[in-house]
């Protein structure tokens, strides 16, 4: 299925076909955690769907100094200890499926926050995408403890990723 040996692509979710619209990416259910005391960094995840092959490249928010994508590796998660990450250079966006960033796996860094994320606020992010360009979406804050931007959403799902590295 995958051409390219990207070890992240293994952990993004696919979930299941998308209806977008002919010729425009879709990016839906972009949120953040609120962040505790004075946190310097933050997460924020969202959804995309793009109806033709794409590549999200980038992101920029007024929020943070910074934007990275980011990704959590199974082993990582699995032993619930230290939170490492790696930064990607970016995502790839198959056509016509929704790929999710969520907690346990892609995330959005904002790194250099430039004050908290409480609960109920929002900021704009801009999305680069390699065809469709840039996309700015509202992101939602939510409580610290959330995993999901909505309640009624699936338990979290993992897939296994290849070994070695
Ligand atoms: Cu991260």
């Amino acid at each position: 299925m995958l051409k390219k040996p990207v070890v992240f692509a293994a952990c993004l979710l696919i979930a299941g076909a998308a209806a977008a619209q002919q010729g425009a990416v879709e990016v839906t259910d972009a949120w953040a955690r609120a962040t505790p005391g004075k946190a310097e960094n933050g997460a924020a995840y969202l959804t995309i769907a793009s109806p033709t092959p794409d590549r999200l490249t980038g992101l920029s928010t007024p929020a943070a100094t910074a934007a990275e994508l980011h990704m959590m590796t199974m082993e990582e998660i699995v032993a619930g200890g230290v939170m490492r990450m790696r930064q990607l250079a970016g995502i790839d966006l198959p056509a016509g499926q929704k790929v999710a960033l969520k907690p346990g796996g892609a995330h959005i860094m904002l790194v250099g926050l430039k004050q908290p994320l409480r609960p109920g606020q929002s900021f704009p992010m801009t999305l680069y995408f390699e065809k469709a360009g840039p996309r700015e979406v509202t992101v939602i804050v939510e409580k610290a403890g959330a995993m999901d931007r909505d309640s009624h959403a699936g338990p979290q799902m993992l897939m296994p990723m290849p070994a070695g590295r």
